[in-house]
């Protein structure tokens, strides 16, 4: 691995805002890949966060600051992640389920559909069913995000209010998150599953436009 690559995962891992932050910059100006400076660098830092907690190497409290460390580094990484002169191909929401606080996997599928050339209208994270509902109207598309098996059934509660309230099925929903498979999204009759931001912008063209 790059070794400024190196730095801003352990700076994640450790929760250095200041050392994430002038490390993407940093291998920005020395011409490493966006792409490979989220995926090497920041994502597998999150895994690894993942990783310590569930031994019971770390806590909620160094889960929450290596986050913050995430996002003060994507913040940064944000405009070379967007492509310019792209048209717009639609309007999403998006949003964590209600229950879920997880955002920044929501915050990548969005700065991702942004950059692919959507309009994305970010409901934040814990929404209820009502909220995604209250949208509906406003947008082609619906991403739902959700990153604990406990919130996983908010999904279907969602699907259900959408097609209680009428909105099924005009609006499409595409599902993600950690926990979540395509088996799962299959069986809740939402219309995409992507298991990562690229995939999610890939699934979304398609549901707007089926030949994509
Ligand atoms: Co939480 N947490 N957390 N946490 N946390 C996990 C998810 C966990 C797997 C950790 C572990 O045990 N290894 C575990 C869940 C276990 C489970 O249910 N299976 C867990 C737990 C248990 C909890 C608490 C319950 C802990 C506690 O309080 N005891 C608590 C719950 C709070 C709540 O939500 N009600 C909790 C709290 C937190 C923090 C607040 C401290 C913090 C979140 C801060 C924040 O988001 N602002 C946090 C963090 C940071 C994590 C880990 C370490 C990292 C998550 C993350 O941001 N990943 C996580 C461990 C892990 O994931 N390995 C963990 C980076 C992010 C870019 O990836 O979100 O997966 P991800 O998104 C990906 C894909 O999933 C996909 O694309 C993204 C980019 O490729 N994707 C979509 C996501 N949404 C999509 C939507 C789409 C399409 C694709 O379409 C719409």
């Amino acid at each position: 691995m790059n070794e400024i690559v190196k730095q801003i995962f352990q700076g994640i891992v450790d929760g250095q805002q200041d050392v994430v932050a002038a490390g993407v910059e940093s291998a920005l100006a020395s011409g490493v890949p966006a792409r490979t400076i989220l995926d090497e660098g920041m994502l597998a830092a999150m895994a690894e966060v993942g990783r310590l907690f569930e031994e019971g190497e770390c806590y909620v409290p160094e889960m929450l600051i290596s986050a913050r460390a995430m996002k003060t580094g994507l913040a940064k990484l944000q405009p070379s992640l967007k492509q310019t002169d792209v048209k717009v191909a639609g309007t999403v929401a998006i949003g964590t389920v209600k229950g879920d606080l997880h955002d920044m996997g929501k915050n990548l599928v969005g700065i991702m559909l942004e950059g692919a050339g959507f309009t994305v209208k970010d409901l934040g994270v814990d929404v209820s069913p009502e909220a995604f509902v209250a949208a509906a109207d406003e947008v082609d598309v619906i991403g739902l995000s959700a990153l604990l098996t406990t919130t996983m059934g908010q999904m279907r509660t969602t699907l259900d209010a959408l097609a209680a309230a009428g909105k099924r099925p005009k609006v499409k929903v595409i599902v993600g998150g950690a926990p979540v498979t395509e088996d799962f999204a299959h069986q809740i009759g939402a219309d995409g599953f992507a298991s990562d931001a690229s995939r999610a912008v890939a699934v979304t063209k398609s549901l707007i436009s089926p030949s994509n």
